[in-house]
């Protein structure tokens, strides 16, 4: 945000100067409405290699997949499903096929034709004998009118030869997975409903369960055995008080495992029951536990409500009652006196300050950033998220199993238009994204859906004082942010994309939204979590977020140089021996050496370098990796829940550029944990890394003990995940030093052109007249 009194204060002295020597005050351009200006620039680019599919291609790739006949797919809005559907072929999802890297390269670099346009989609195959889940290659051109036209449909692996196909009990959630459960509760729903008449006295559930209701949501879904392939953990909230989306903190002690047999969906029950700390088999020996009070069950329970004001807990709408800043009700603002410094060209190719990148995203994935450069140079081919885990801890049965692989759920995917203002500041500019996922049989058009702004962090990049009053120096901070935002249900993932003045990049991701809540039992404190609102918690979870870094420092012939952090002695002047920190930089020859997670024993720096391409004293050019959060798994090494956490095994990892290794997780691994397709421990097999094209793999997360605070949502402050990409050697001086706003001040100078020039806007500013430049002047002391 602008505004900060130092930099304002700073600019004002220097504004008299510049008004002395008769500048006049900039023209202020009309406000930037990014989307106005962007929406017709969007309609006219042409597509480029990184350009990700647009509504049409969408749905000539959706159109010509149905009309292959021997594939059998149906178009899910135009089917009233019944159970009998269970075996239904449709398309799930469907995205831009990035081409092989060195096809990419030899376009943008080399002037070769642009690859051929492809799209991926992910095909459940429910008619085919036996079941199953393909993913085909479409290939995309322009028919005689211009528009997309679909051919040449390819079958190929999912993810190597060893996964042609996923088994059709490992697809993605669906539609049909609902239709599952309420089959399974259906059967029960007679004791059901009444024993939820009698454990909540006034309410009911179903059909006609007005005026009092308890909804059902499900949570995760697993494969349990080969026996149980399918499986949804099910828990019942009570919808009162709950504006604004607030069940998801509403939760009753209630709660179901609904699972299937096999793919035959009229087999599907409630297999196990929980309430209140009590595990059943059936519904039958709940009732009989509850009706015999079984260990004080019935006496002993009290389902404290909310009422009047306390009803608000769950409830994201004003309160009543005096507010903070109610007489300023808006804070400092952006303001941009000389226009916007950034553009977006191509519909997707944002430039800013020496920077340039392609902005893109996948419908599981989330945002791709590629071919980012700097002051001309490659420095990442591809930086994009690769998963969003949500893994929970309880003693009860739907949130003890909930482990959300977010990608699964559709990170991309799940964007909505972002407010402006708010979400991003009024300056932003704006993008729209368009998804086909989660079987929706639709194309999702998501307008405004990425922002990209600049932001004056209000702290200078460089700046020195000098002791003896003789010097100021400073540059100010400016970054460009391109930002995404996620709901995945109750969730809001915030993912930004901040670029600074100078050279160093960030990503960062903020949470925030509802808890996934359970019935708090005071046991819970200990362990789990600490009640929101009487009897309710959130649980303990744990985020973590996963990310794909292909750097390219001077080309893509790199190593990754590690600093091992070490203790060595030197000698204290006196003849004694002192312990000193020291480093020792250490070039992996091998993938196993560049890969490790023990951050906090053994301190480690990577840094990703050209060994044959020197700065101008004779350091290897590189990008240091910084981890901003790591994160381990502390499950025990083996556990077959965590083969589909692949992606966390390591803090760092490097391994060899490979067309077949795209991704660090798998949107497969939500619906079989023990057996994902894709995991970042297969990329790590010894082969050598120096002078390769290397590819980074990174995590940070957090461990989320819930608290009062977290109702109504999680606060987006001190939640924050990520990692930075910062020049070490890269270049032979600060990359800031060449901005065109930096401020020099001396005594014998006062007025270089510099300082005009960055502060004649400020001096302008509406409100900052008399505020002086430096109150004791800048004179020597
Ligand atoms: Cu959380």
């Amino acid at each position: 945000m602008a505004g900060g009194h130092g930099w304002f204060s700073l600019a004002l002295l220097c504004c008299c100067l510049v008004t002395a020597a008769g500048q006049a005050c900039p023209e202020w351009p009309p406000s930037s409405s990014g989307q106005a200006v962007l929406a017709a620039q969007r309609a006219k680019a042409p597509l480029n290699v990184f350009t990700e599919l647009t509504l049409e291609e969408h749905n000539a790739v959706f159109k010509f997949l149905l009309a292959q006949k021997d594939l059998g797919l149906s178009d899910l809005t135009a089917v009233n499903l019944t159970v009998a559907d269970v075996r239904i072929s449709y398309v799930h999802g469907i995205w831009y096929e990035m081409p092989p890297k060195s096809e990419v390269l030899a376009h943008i670099d080399k002037k070769a034709a642009m690859p051929a346009r492809k799209a991926r989609a992910l095909l459940v195959l429910g008619k085919s004998s036996p079941p199953t889940v393909r993913e085909v290659l479409v290939t995309l051109k322009a028919g005689t009118d211009g528009k997309p036209v679909a051919s040449n449909l390819q079958r190929v692996n999912i993810h190597s030869s060893k996964w042609p196909e996923v088994p059709y009990n490992q697809r993605p959630h669906g539609v049909m997975d609902q239709v599952g459960q309420v089959i399974a509760l259906t059967k029960v729903y007679e004791q059901l409903n009444a024993f939820i008449g009698a454990a909540f006295p006034g309410y009911s559930y179903g059909e006609s369960c007005e005026p009092k209701c308890i909804g059902d949501n499900y949570g995760a879904y697993q494969w349990l055995s080969d026996d149980i392939q399918r499986a949804i953990y099910i828990w019942f909230f009570m919808p009162e008080a709950a504006e604004g989306d607030g069940g998801y903190i509403h939760p009753l002690p209630l709660q179901v495992l609904a699972a299937g047999r096999n793919d035959d969906l009229t087999s599907w029950e409630v297999t196990r029951w929980w309430f209140n700390g009590h595990f059943f088999d059936t519904i039958n020996d709940l009732i009989r536990a509850w009706n015999a009070d079984k260990d004080g069950m019935r006496s002993g329970f009290r389902m404290l409500r909310p009422a009047g004001a306390a009803k608000l807990f769950s409830n994201f709408m004003q309160r009543p009652g005096p507010r903070r800043g109610e007489k300023q009700p808006v804070g400092p603002i952006s303001f941009e006196p000389y226009g916007r410094r950034f553009s977006i060209a191509q519909g997707n190719r944002v430039k800013w300050l020496g920077w340039e990148l392609y902005v893109g995203y996948l419908p599981h994935y989330g945002p791709r950033y590629m071919d980012v450069r700097f002051k001309g140079e490659r420095i990442a081919y591809e930086i994009s998220m690769q998963e969003a885990l949500a893994s929970y801890g309880a003693s009860d049965l739907s949130q003890a199993n909930t482990v959300y692989l977010d990608s699964h759920w559709g990170i991309g995917a799940s964007v909505r238009e972002l407010v402006q203002g708010i979400d991003c500041p009024m300056t932003a500019a704006y993008m729209d994204a368009v998804t086909f996922y989660k079987g929706s049989s639709k194309t999702n058009y998501h307008k405004n859906a990425i922002c990209v702004f600049e932001h004056n962090p209000d702290t200078p990049v460089l700046r020195h004082y000098s002791y003896s009053y003789q010097f100021y120096g400073a540059i100010p901070g400016a970054s460009l942010v391109v930002r995404m935002v996620s709901e995945i249900n109750n969730y809001d993932y915030i993912a930004d994309l901040i670029l600074s003045n100078d050279g160093m990049l960030e990503v960062k991701v903020v949470t925030s939204g509802y808890v996934q809540a359970a019935a708090f039992q005071n046991s819970y404190r200990k362990n789990f979590g600490y009640p929101l609102m009487f009897n309710i918690s959130g649980t303990l979870h744990t985020h973590v977020l996963a990310w794909k870094v292909d750097l390219d420092i001077a080309g893509t012939s790199n190593s990754v140089n590690i600093h091992h952090m070490k203790v060595g002695e030197a000698d204290d002047g006196a003849g004694g021996k002192i312990y000193i920190n020291k480093y020792e930089a250490e070039i992996a020859e091998t993938e196993n050496e560049a890969a490790y997670q023990t951050m906090m024993l053994e301190p480690k720096l990577p840094v990703v370098i050209n060994e044959n391409k020197l700065n101008g004293f004779g350091s290897p050019r590189g990008y240091k990796v910084q981890l901003n959060r790591p994160l381990l798994n502390l499950e025990p090494p083996g556990y077959a829940r965590s083969k589909a956490l692949g992606f966390m095994k390591y803090s760092f990892a490097a391994t060899k550029h490979k067309d077949g290794e795209v991704h660090s997780s798998s949107i497969y691994g939500q619906a079989r944990l023990s057996n994902p397709s894709t995991s970042l421990t297969d990329y790590v097999d010894g082969e050598p890394l120096r002078n390769q094209d290397v590819v980074v793999w990174v995590n940070s997360g957090l461990y989320h003990i819930p608290v009062a605070e977290d109702a109504p949502v999680t606060t987006t402050t001190g939640n924050m995940l990520g990692f930075s990409l910062v020049p070490f050697n890269w270049a032979n001086e600060s990359p800031a030093t060449d901005m065109a706003d930096m401020v020099q001040i001396d005594t014998k100078n006062k007025e270089v052109p510099a300082v005009k020039k960055a502060v004649a806007a400020l001096n302008c500013a509406p409100g900052f007249a008399d505020v002086p430049f430096l109150e004791s002047g800048f004179e020597s002391a």
